[in-house]
């Protein structure tokens, strides 16, 4: 335990002690974090305790996840990934949503229009991702629940207002990001505080308006090397085919096709993977006893030929149809 600790973080761990759910768990951990200070001394104990923030943060998503725990804000993860919006207010997060899914959460042209995560389905080819309106990033202290929200999502869509100063946005968003421990992916600046690496999308919205065009242009240059960003307008609807294409591309999942001995392929409904997924891992997200009969399975699309033989380790791409042989 090293030496010079402040009282708050002493405070902060009796908290940790009496502490009973996963979620306080987490709020009293960092509280012990921020009152720790930074130098070598404390390296160890801070990243145990960032552990421990993981590993407490976990347990809570999973007790949500199989609604042991019944949260009005939780956001049940459906169709083949989850997208949470995160923006300044009026960035157009919630006309966005209301423009490509069927929900339609309130769009005004005041600030904090939002109060409430809103779950919309947006249709992609042959399948549906799941886009999360939510309130603006900035004053989340109002809103306990958005700190698991955000961590548990697959994708985090960062959207900024390209009628007004871009990069404030952007260094706003990371601000507060960080302040929940949340690192987008392609992020090149470090801090020690990150825990949780979430993939991230910048799209720049109102480009109908005049002016854009120049502000886009600064977004790509101070932020392009990092992510991949798109311009779209969410009120007249511009560049959304666009945005549902590097939506799908960020969320990193192929799509692969069932077929039964002697049938065609099933090609509406899709099983979804995580890209890199194996002929075992098809197998076992269809059934358990797939999983341990399997012989062998047969591949159209990415093998050399159709219908050939592959192993269990063989990596699936995109489209592929496979049969699997017991
Ligand atoms: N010109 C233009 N206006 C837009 C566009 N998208 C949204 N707006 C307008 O911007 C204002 C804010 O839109 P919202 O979708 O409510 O913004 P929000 O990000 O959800 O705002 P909060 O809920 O406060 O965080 C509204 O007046 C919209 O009509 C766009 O692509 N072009
Ligand atoms: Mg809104």
């Amino acid at each position: 335990m090293p030496a010079n600790l402040p009282p708050e973080y002493f405070q902060a761990e009796k908290t940790y002690r009496q502490a009973k759910t996963p979620e306080e768990k987490v709020e009293a951990l960092e509280a012990m974090l921020s009152a720790i200070p930074k130098h070598k001394g404390t390296d160890k104990l801070r990243a145990l305790l960032r552990s421990k923030v993981a590993k407490f943060s976990e347990e809570s998503q999973r007790k949500l996840a199989t609604g042991r725990r019944v949260d009005a804000y939780y956001v049940k993860k459906e169709g083949a990934g989850q997208v949470i919006l995160v923006g300044l207010p009026n960035a157009g997060k919630s006309q966005l949503v209301a423009a490509v899914t069927e929900a339609s959460p309130n769009v005004a042209d005041y600030p904090y229009s939002t109060q409430n995560p809103t779950p919309g389905m947006m249709n992609f080819e042959n399948i549906q991702i799941q886009l999360v309106d939510i309130p603006p990033i900035i004053d989340r202290g109002a809103r306990p629940w958005l700190p698991n929200l955000l961590r548990g999502a697959d994708l985090l869509l960062l959207m900024v207002d390209l009628s007004q100063d871009t990069k404030i946005q952007m260094e706003t968003m990371f601000e507060e990001l960080e302040k929940l421990r949340i690192k987008p992916i392609g992020r090149k600046e470090s801090t020690e505080q990150w825990v949780y690496h979430k993939k991230a999308l910048v799209v720049g919205n109102k480009g109908d308006v005049e002016g854009s065009g120049e502000n886009y242009r600064r977004l790509e240059s101070q932020y392009g090397a990092e992510f991949p960003i798109v311009s779209i307008s969410a009120k007249e609807g511009m560049g959304l085919e666009m945005l549902k294409k590097e939506l799908y591309r960020r969320l990193e999942i192929i799509r692969v096709h069932t077929k039964a001995p002697g049938r065609k392929a099933d090609l509406e409904k899709p099983v979804i993977l995580k890209r890199g997924s194996t002929v075992e891992d098809f197998a076992q997200s269809i059934h358990k006893d797939f999983h341990a009969k399997l012989k062998f399975a047969q591949l159209w699309g990415s093998g050399k030929f159709d219908g050939q033989r592959v192993s269990r380790e063989h990596i699936l791409e995109d489209g592929d149809v496979i049969e699997l042989r017991i």
